[in-house]
Formats: C-alpha cells, structure tokens, sequence
C-alpha cells in the first residue's frame, strides 16, 4: 500500500514538470514542434497511400485478330493454346509471368486484361484504362498494310483518352507474329502508324472546333505527328506469340509492374 502511495505522488510529481515545462516553453516552439509533428505525420500517410495504389494492371489492347489472346496465354503459361478464336469478353487474369515461376524469392503478381478488338467490345476498354500501368497495344506485323489505317484510328483514340493522356500511361505497340519472314519491321510499322494519326489529327481538329469529341489532342501544331511528342512514353517492340518470344513485352510489364 506504501508503495502505491510513493508511485501516486511520483506520478503526481512528474506531472507538475511537466506542466511547468510546458508553461515555460516559448509558444513559437510549441507551435513549431506540433507542425512537426503533423507534417511528419501527414507524410508517412501520404507514402503509404501511394505505395498501395501503385497499380499492376496491364492491358492488352489492338484490333482483332492482332493476338492479344495467344499473348495473354503466353505470358500466363507460357504456351499459346494454339488457334484462338475471336474473343467476346475480357480476358483476365492475375499471375505471376511464367517466365518467373523458377525464380525464388516473393514476387509480385501482374494483372492482365486482354480487351477484345471487336469494334463493339471495344467500350470495355474504358473500364480498364483508368487503372492500367500499362498499355500494349498489339498490331499484326503480318497483315498490317490492310489494317494500318483502323490500326491507326485505333491508336489516336488510346492515345486522346483523357483517362490515359492525364496519368501518362506508358504505351507499347508491339509488333506481333514476327515469326513469319514477310512480318514488316517495327521501324516500318511505327513510320506508318505515324503517318496515318498525322492524317486524322488533321482531319480530326477541322471538326473539333465544332464537335469536341477527343478530349486531348496530339502532337505539335505545325510539326508532322511523332510519337516522341506525345505526353505519354510511346516505344515498339517486337513479339511473337505464337513462338513465345515475348521478352521484350515481358522487360515492359517489368518495368511498370516492378517484381
Ligand atoms: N504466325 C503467327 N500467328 C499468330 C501469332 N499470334 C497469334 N497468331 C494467330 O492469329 C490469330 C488471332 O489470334 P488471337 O490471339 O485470337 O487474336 P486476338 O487479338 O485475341 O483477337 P480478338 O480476340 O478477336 O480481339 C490466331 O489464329 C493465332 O493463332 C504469332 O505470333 N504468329
Ligand atoms: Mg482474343
């Protein structure tokens, strides 16, 4: 009982310091301590916050017929399910890449949508565009003349989205089927590709003074259309999925979705 009563009045004791030398601290101090304090605070939330949005979607994207699907199913099992066909939903999925499955350690799952290219399948993308670390946007190397121009208006559509344009979502076309001799190069895709959005840019803004479809318009006045002026990072690579050579893409979905 003693005891309790010593603890009581030590207690008491370092209260009335505490006090005192609260009383005593200039208020400026006082103030500047509890900025501080919530600053501190306010910083370790907001890193927090961040680290947990950090996204690990990746979207793939492009016309029918492009390969979405074989790549999907290669990037997930690392076969191509030989002859797709024409996809009438998303495709889905959270996995770690099969290319990564010997490797040890933890490593962090990525999630893939294949958005079918069906031109009424397509608003779906919209779904999935304002969460995406990365957009691929597949085209077929081997038929591509035939479809650079619905490949193209594709493209400018991605690549005016609002949703995408804001975020600065990094887009990768990839050239796919390169397996086959007559596959064009990248470098030949991407000129045309370029060409073909200069046409609709030029086309496009003649009518967006009066019907603002596109909320964000590309290039540089003036300039032809590259897609080094974009605000988004545009690169291409090259794939094929029907062989398996897809570590290009794989070095992209890493480089945004970090293991
Ligand atoms: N030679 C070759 N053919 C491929 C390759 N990738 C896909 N294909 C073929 O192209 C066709 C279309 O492939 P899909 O993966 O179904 O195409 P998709 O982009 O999913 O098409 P949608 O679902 O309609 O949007 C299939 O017959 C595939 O076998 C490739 O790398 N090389
Ligand atoms: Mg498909």
């Amino acid at each position: 009982m003693d005891e309790l009563e010593q603890w009581r009045i030590q207690l008491q004791q370092w209260s009335r310091q505490g006090a005192e030398w609260f009383h005593q601290m200039p208020e400026t101090q006082l103030y500047a301590a509890i900025a501080v304090v919530f600053v501190t605070t306010f910083f370790l939330l907001s890193i927090r916050l961040f680290k947990r949005t950090k996204s690990n979607t990746i979207v793939l994207t492009g016309l029918s017929g492009s390969g979405k699907t074989t790549l999907f199913y290669q990037l997930q099992d690392g076969s191509s399910h030989l002859g797709t066909v024409t996809s009438m939903d998303p495709n889905e999925g959270t996995f770690v890449l099969h290319s990564e499955i010997a490797k040890k350690g933890k490593i962090k799952p990525v999630h893939v949508v294949d958005v079918p290219g069906h031109s009424r399948l397509r608003p779906k993308l919209d779904e999935f565009l304002p969460q995406a670390a990365g957009i691929v946007f597949v085209v077929d190397a081997l038929e591509f003349l035939p479809n650079c121009r619905a490949a193209s208006e594709y493209l400018y559509d991605i690549l005016t989205k609002s949703s995408v344009v804001k975020k600065k979502i990094p887009v990768l076309i990839l050239c796919n089927k390169t397996d086959k001799v007559t596959a064009h190069t990248k470098e030949f895709i991407r000129k045309q590709l370029e060409k073909e959005i200069e046409k609709f840019r030029a086309s496009r803004s003649a009518i967006s003074a009066a019907d603002v479809v596109n909320e964000f318009t590309l290039g540089v006045p003036g300039e032809a259309f590259a897609f080094s002026q974009c605000h988004n990072k545009v690169t291409v690579a090259d794939a094929s999925g029907l062989t398996g050579e897809i570590s290009q893409l794989e070095e992209f979905i890493r480089e945004y979705v970090k293991p």
